[in-house]
């Protein structure tokens, strides 16, 4: 397998962290969808976006949500990191909208400050979207009961949130070091020293690194 994208990207380190944990093994390829790499990755995602998962047979998925997905029946009922049916799962993928969404609404604030000048920056627009990664984060936060957020065994919620947060700290200090989200940064902070998540550490990123705290 080949997994296309930087792991300076949190989808596409979520994945990659999985994929360690699971023990399966892939090439990598740390293509930015920006720049040089947007030509590369837009040949494989129609949209230009990573990560972008291809299987031995040629078949390419995009999208971390569905390469989590298959990756999850490959490894199998026993092992995968989201429950198979039922309420344990329904619990999982809730937890898993509100991290996907926090990440997502961070990366669109993270964005306008890139990619507009900074006298075009509208500063409500990133206020709105900073409020609601607030939110979601603190909810999350009262969610996790410990020692894992569904109880004895770590789920793709613990997995995904501890990535995300390592890269809200290292995007945004000013917003992450000042939420009340002691749970969570210590479940980061556990995660971040395993095996799984040493191997697929973040590259120095290329973008956004000027944009302030
Ligand atoms: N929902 C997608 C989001 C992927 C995403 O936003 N990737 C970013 C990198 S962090 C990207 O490719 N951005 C380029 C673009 O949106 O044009 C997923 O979970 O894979």
């Amino acid at each position: 397998m080949q997994l296309i994208g930087r792991y300076s990207s949190p989808f596409v380190r979520r994945v990659a962290v999985t994929m360690q944990h699971y023990g399966m093994a892939y090439e990598h390829h740390s293509v930015m969808p920006f720049g040089a790499g947007r030509g590369q990755v837009a040949r494989l995602n129609p949209i230009a976006r990573v990560p972008v998962l291809r299987l031995d047979d040629g078949e390419m998925l995009v999208d971390s949500a569905a390469i989590l997905d298959h990756l999850d029946e490959v490894a199998g009922p026993e092992h995968a990191l989201v429950p198979a049916n039922g309420k344990a799962r329904r619990r999982v993928l809730a937890l898993l909208a509100i991290a996907l969404g926090s990440n997502e609404k961070l990366v669109t604030a993270l964005y306008e400050r890139h990619f507009r000048p900074k006298e075009l920056w509208h500063q409500p627009w990133i206020e709105a979207c900073e409020g609601q990664v607030r939110d979601g984060y603190l909810w999350l936060e009262e969610q996790f009961t410990g020692p894992w957020f569904t109880g004895q065994a770590m789920s793709q919620a613990d997995l995904t949130v501890a990535v995300f947060w390592s890269f809200g700290m290292a995007k945004r200090p000013g917003i992450f070091a000042k939420l009340a989200c002691p749970k969570l940064r210590v479940l980061s902070e556990r995660l971040e020293a395993t095996p799984a998540f040493k191997a697929a550490p973040p590259e120095t990123e290329m973008l956004s690194n000027q944009l302030g705290n």
